[in-house]
């Protein structure tokens, strides 16, 4: 009997073909152990994508040795320098729905956001557009080495901060863990995306809600990174919360009637 919800749950990601989208800038240390960890989960039908601006670590080298070694669905978009995070997603979801994606992941090279939670995430795709993998939803905790004013000062900014300017359903307004469906991706139209950098997340979120589409936030536990450095410094992080007021003034009168046909 228990074989049978095993079978419901394979059945239902069989049906979608899916690309993980990695956006990468000296992540050596990392890519081959998160290549691993994606493969050993198994997923009936996914390739992942490794969007890599040309970091001079050799990050892109890195993961095409692996795809041709361990004939991994491993696939490297090689951008000439460092372009931003925002176009780096850009171009990755770009590229997996020219490859015909049904379910397309993103997350960071960096193990903050946990393989484990991905054959979750695809599942709920099934009841919604979008699946947000949350630190602030009930359940979802940061690393345990932050200290209180860290944390304070990160919950301020995302669950608070971002979320009344931008009156925001969604909890972790920052989230760059996610699952899309291919009819979100299409119907938000990439085109109308205008950040660059860190501020993409907070744009995607406010479109994807002014659009109507439906958001499940799943709680997740967010480690610090475990090796390397962060692209986040004090001075993006001023400027991406000026930005979320551009984000509301150029979208605020969105509405569902404006979904991009498919
Ligand atoms: N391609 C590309 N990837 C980037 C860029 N900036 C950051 N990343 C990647 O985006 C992810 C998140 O960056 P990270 O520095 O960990 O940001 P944090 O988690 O917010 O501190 C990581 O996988 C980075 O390697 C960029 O300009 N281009
Ligand atoms: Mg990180």
């Amino acid at each position: 009997m228990a074989l049978l919800p095993l079978l419901c749950w394979w059945v239902r990601l069989r049906l979608m073909k899916t690309t993980i989208v990695i956006p990468t800038y000296n992540e050596a240390d990392n890519i081959s152990n998160l290549i691993c960890d994606l493969g050993e989960l198994n997923l009936p039908d996914f390739s992942i994508l490794i969007v890599d601006d040309n970091s001079p670590d050799g990050t892109a080298d890195i993961a095409e040795s692996m795809a041709m070694e361990y004939a991994a669905p491993v696939h490297v978009l090689r951008r000439s320098g460092k372009q931003g995070l925002g176009t780096a997603y850009k171009d990755g979801f770009r590229w997996a729905l020219d490859a015909g994606a049904e379910a397309i992941v993103q997350m960071d090279a960096d193990f903050s956001h946990s393989p484990s939670y991905i054959p979750q995430m695809l599942d709920l795709l099934n009841e919604c557009d979008v699946v947000v993998g949350s630190r602030y939803v009930k359940g979802g905790k940061l690393d345990e080495r932050w200290g209180f004013g860290r944390y304070l000062l990160s919950w301020w900014a995302n669950a608070v901060y971002t979320r009344l300017i931008l009156q925001l359903k969604t909890l972790d307004t920052t989230a760059g863990f996610k699952a899309w469906r291919r009819e979100t991706l299409l119907g938000l139209d990439l085109s109308r995306i205008h950040s660059n950098g860190y501020d993409f997340q907070v744009e995607m979120a406010y479109v994807t809600e002014k659009l109507g589409y439906q958001v499940i936030e799943i709680p997740i536990y967010f480690e610090d990174r475990r090796i390397g450095q962060s692209k986040l410094n004090m001075s993006i992080k001023i400027e991406s919360a000026l930005r979320v007021w551009d984000v509301w003034w150029r979208h605020r009168r969105l509405t569902p009637s404006q979904k991009a046909s498919l």
